[in-house]
């Protein structure tokens, strides 16, 4: 881990619950914050990474999707509407849940929207993972974890083995 990475909260922390502010002010702090998280997600080898996981709860959410890891993004209050919510299943993971992986249906089809750091507005129907990505990322900035949609067993025994690694 570099010296400037922040440190990833992990399940079942309960500030990883707290629901993200919106943002309002497009400051060249807010330049730094999304490149020192795009810096701590490639550290972690992660595809994306909310601001809620570096406990900073504000709309911020970075990614990269792209083989050669050269293609970061960036967004800001990012939102969506669902086109088709037939389900797309795909096997998540969560830095904030290290070592577990598991299948999670989510809405096949979504039309996404946010800001980019000069405050200017985008949208864009996203392809494949990252349409998945995209609805985790959100998920985090709400408060909520992939975990969620499993049964509260699977919930349970993944939160009793993270605690106990902890320690
Ligand atoms: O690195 C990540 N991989 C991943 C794989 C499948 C579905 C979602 C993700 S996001 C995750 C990084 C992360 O925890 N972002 O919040
Ligand atoms: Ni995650």
């Amino acid at each position: 881990m570099a010296m400037s990475d922040y440190k990833i909260l992990i399940f079942p922390d309960p500030k990883l619950r707290k629901v993200a502010k919106k943002i309002t002010i497009f400051d060249k702090s807010l330049v730094t914050l999304a490149h020192k998280m795009l810096e701590t997600m490639y550290e972690a080898d992660g595809i994306g990474l909310a601001a809620t996981q570096i406990d900073v709860h504000i709309r911020l959410v970075v990614m990269d999707l792209s083989e050669e890891r050269d293609n970061p993004r960036i967004f800001v209050n990012p939102e969506y509407d669902i086109l088709d919510k037939s389900p797309f299943t795909y096997e998540e993971g969560c830095l904030s849940i290290p070592g577990f992986n598991e299948e999670i249906s989510r809405p096949s089809k979504i039309l996404l929207k946010w800001q980019d750091l000069k405050g200017d507005f985008h949208q864009e129907e996203p392809e494949g993972i990252f349409t998945v990505c995209a609805q985790h990322e959100i998920d985090h900035l709400d408060g909520k974890l992939f975990v969620d949609y499993l049964s509260s067993i699977k919930r349970d025994r993944i939160r009793k083995k993270l605690e106990n690694r902890r320690t």
